[in-house]
């Protein structure tokens, strides 16, 4: 009888090593990947491709509800700022990264005000706006909350011809260095999107630059440019947008954006480094850094750099990550996010190697009104939790409800339901 179970346990043994190597299952789970939690080291086990990528990838986590580097986002409307009830004729956007300084949040931006809202398509002038940035000034506002905004005015104006940005300073961003404050912008020379403009989209600008020792100013400009566009006929030759300035590996960082042309444009973003905040920046040997997105946005994340890629491009919609700042990996994929977010990152100069992410900033609306000819944008408060101290599992959700009509709102354009109907005579 002991014979004939010692052979059962022996042949049964025999057997399922012969079965689990038929199932390529060699040393981890002899029944199956496992149920419940996905085990936390990468098993020995061969896996799918879709399953090595959650080892093997810059994800931040195992799962969605654990990837520091995934977030849904929460908006909120500001109060404090006044839109003239949204006639067109005053604009705010593209908002800098938020600042605390002395206990109150500082943030800066485009903020437009014409006596017209901008009429697109060239039928700009002096005093008309071609876009919505056009003929604009770099102002700025402070809150205790970041909810309520007080708007101080000012900060940038318009330089005088011929230097850079007397047609518009547009899209600001700021750095803190050395006990300095930094504002670069696009320093418009001509109108945007006007008879004289090259690119794609018309809307050519290199980056100019003021300093203050104060973050209430006064400013005084650079008025020279301090980010160039690049040689003709390299994909930043027209447009050097959304200049963004950190401070990393104990330089000057600056990322921006450029336009690559095609049809649709293909956007991408590079990174200029300098160790004088006037510059010259060199621009890294391996621009483009990330193949996507539109607005820059990025901030420390443990020894690397996070960024937020929105709107546009093959990888669209994903909060990315390069340890060395430059290589930049997809983290995560996630929906409704923030529109020319300036974050609010309390170390976005301290240069530590332990970036700890962000939690809320400021971002835009576009657009509102342009149908009936008032087109202007409004800035609004975004949340998440891109942050290595909190957890809030709200915002990990991936599966965002969103009410029927919104997805009903974006429906099929005449044409197409035209083009369907025929294919389905
Ligand atoms: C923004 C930014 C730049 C562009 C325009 C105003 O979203 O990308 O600033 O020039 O749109």
């Amino acid at each position: 009888m002991k014979k004939c179970i010692f052979l059962f346990g022996i042949l049964s043994i025999v057997f399922s090593c012969g079965d689990s190597e038929k199932r390529g299952v060699v040393d981890d789970f002899p029944t199956g990947f496992p149920y419940g939690n996905i085990p936390r080291e990468k098993p020995k086990t061969p896996l799918s491709k879709a399953f090595n990528r959650v080892y093997d990838n810059s994800y931040g986590g195992l799962e969605a509800a654990t990837n520091e580097l995934f977030s849904n986002f929460k908006y909120t409307p500001l109060k404090g700022f006044d839109y003239h009830n949204h006639d067109g004729t005053v604009s705010r956007r593209d908002a800098s990264k938020v600042l605390k300084i002395n206990g109150k949040y500082y943030v800066w931006y485009t903020h437009r005000e014409t006596s017209v809202p901008p009429i697109d398509g060239k039928m700009g002038n002096d005093t008309i706006p071609n876009k919505d940035w056009d003929l604009a000034e770099i102002w700025y506002a402070t809150s205790d909350d970041g909810f309520t905004w007080k708007e101080q005015g000012v900060a940038v104006p318009r330089t005088e011809k011929p230097n850079p940005g007397w047609r518009s300073v547009s899209t600001p961003d700021i750095l803190v260095y050395k006990g300095n404050y930094y504002l670069y912008y696009q320093a418009y020379t001509a109108m945007p999107g006007g008879e004289n403009s090259k690119g794609t989209g018309g809307d050519d600008c290199p980056v100019a630059a003021s300093v203050s020792d104060s973050p209430d100013g006064p400013w005084i400009p650079s008025n020279k440019v301090v980010l160039d566009n690049g040689p003709e006929g390299t994909w930043d030759q027209y447009v050097i947008h959304d200049p963004y300035p950190l401070v990393y590996r104990d330089k000057i960082y600056i990322y921006y954006k450029g336009e690559m042309g095609g049809s649709p444009n293909v956007r991408a973003q590079g990174l200029a480094i300098s160790e004088d905040p006037f510059g010259p920046f060199e621009k890294h040997p391996l621009n483009p850094v990330i193949n996507s997105g539109h607005e820059t946005s990025l901030f420390p994340f443990k020894e690397g750099l996070a960024a937020l890629v929105s709107r546009h491009g093959l990888e669209h919609n994903t909060i990315q990550y390069a340890p060395d700042g430059v290589n930049f990996e997809i983290a995560s994929i996630t929906v409704l996010m923030p529109i020319a977010p300036g974050a609010h990152i309390p170390d976005a100069f301290e240069d530590n190697g332990n970036g700890r992410g962000i939690t809320w900033g400021l971002c835009h609306f576009r657009n509102i009104g342009r149908s009936e000819g008032k087109s202007h944008s409004m800035l609004a408060r975004f949340d998440c939790d891109l942050s290595l101290d909190i957890h809030d599992p709200l915002m990990k959700e991936t599966d965002i409800f969103n009410d029927s009509s919104i997805n009903f709102k974006f429906g099929l354009t005449e044409a197409q339901l035209k083009r369907i109907k025929e294919a389905t005579k």
